[in-house]
């Protein structure tokens, strides 16, 4: 059966632009937070192929949205690399013991990386086989720039001062460890992709971080890398790039991906006009949007206006707040299908 998500990350026409929500599986639904708990903690949730599978279609039987994301997070890469990871509730990711210098990466062994990794797998491999045909399946990586600012900083940072002093005192370190996350997140998509991931998106959340010469370099080149090396093995399987923050220079942005990811802070009449005839795009609601009925309605008509239901898929310009009503939720995704 053709699944409408799939055919609109090809350019094909389709009845309405298909929608779904990044962490569209997560804290705002109670049907998350009770299995969480059933888990015993975020981690325990990730490494649970079935509980995990059963939180990764939530979002499908809640709000009948048109793509299921599997559920994990971008950090199991490092953690399977080898770093000790905790999440810390109201905290969020921690590495206690961040990289510092070349001798903490020297038994990075990314074939081992992606192997460890095979709880993922067999939670894709089962939720494909529950997922009805008519909807996707979307398996996902973080992009090796992102990844790295959390192996530097050791947890979310507001001024990325100790990875990007890296990068201007010694780039070949940073490259390195790019390098062996690249080879990594290669084999990591690969392996998602033969187990029932019908389209995969590379997230770059940090990309504004850096200045726009910096992130070609440090960043951009590798997700190139990535889709290539996936385009050129999977022709068939859409994938959806997502650097946060480069709508200065949304033209400079080239590479073999389907779908490019717009985030909330760049106007989607500039995506449009820059990238719509080569991409088809997808975004960009404003997040907080969610938390009025009138500014979702708001919101959607004007992204419609722009899009015209071509080329286009709907989706929120970053992650679902976890207080957003699940009421509003599915207003959101029932505006979007026309089935209010
Ligand atoms: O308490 C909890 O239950 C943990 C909250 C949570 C959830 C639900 C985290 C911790 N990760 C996730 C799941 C998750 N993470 C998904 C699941 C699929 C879905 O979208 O439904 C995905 C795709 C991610 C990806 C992710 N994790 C990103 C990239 C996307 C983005 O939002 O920018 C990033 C940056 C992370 C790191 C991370 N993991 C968790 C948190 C709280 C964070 C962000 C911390 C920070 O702001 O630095």
């Amino acid at each position: 059966m053709n699944k409408i998500f799939i055919d609109a990350c090809q350019g094909k026409d389709v009845p309405y632009s298909p929608v779904w929500m990044m962490r569209q599986a997560g804290r705002y639904l109670p049907e998350y937070r009770a299995v969480r708990k059933d888990a015993g903690d975020f981690l325990s949730l990730c490494k649970n192929p079935k509980l995990a599978s059963d939180v990764t279609l939530q979002p499908i039987d809640i709000l009948d949205v048109d793509a299921a994301i599997m559920f994990s997070d971008i950090l199991v890469v490092p953690l399977e690399l080898g770093m000790k990871l905790d999440f810390i509730p109201n905290v969020g990711p921690v590495f206690s013991d961040p990289i510092k210098s070349i001798k903490d990466i020297q038994d990075f062994d990314p074939v081992k990386c992606a192997n460890n990794l095979s709880y993922v797998y067999d939670m894709l491999k089962i939720t494909r086989d529950r997922l009805d045909d008519s909807k996707a399946l979307i398996g996902f990586c973080g992009a090796p720039w992102t990844l790295v600012t959390y192996m530097i900083e050791g947890t979310g940072s507001k001024t990325y001062a100790n990875v990007k002093k890296l990068i201007y005192t010694n780039p070949e370190f940073i490259h390195s460890l790019l390098k062996v996350l690249t080879e990594s997140l290669k084999l990591y998509l690969e392996k998602q992709i033969l187990s029932g991931a019908d389209a995969v998106m590379i997230f770059d959340s940090w990309a504004s971080a850096l200045e726009k010469d910096t992130y070609l370099e440090f960043g951009w080149k590798y997700i190139q890398e990535i889709s290539t090396y996936i385009k050129s093995k999977y022709p068939h399987i859409p994938i959806i790039a997502f650097p946060k923050g480069v709508s200065g220079y949304l033209e400079e942005i080239d590479g073999d991906f389907d779908v490019f990811g717009v985030d909330w802070s760049t106007p989607i009449d500039l995506a449009h006009k820059k990238l719509g005839s080569k991409y088809v795009l997808q975004g960009n609601l404003e997040p907080t949007r969610l938390y009025s009925k009138d500014a979702i309605k708001e919101g959607v008509e004007k992204i419609k206006k722009v899009m015209q239901n071509k080329r286009h898929i709907f989706n929120l310009g970053h992650g679902i707040l976890p207080d957003v009503p699940v009421e509003n939720a599915k207003y959101f995704v029932k505006l979007v299908q026309d089935k209010l």
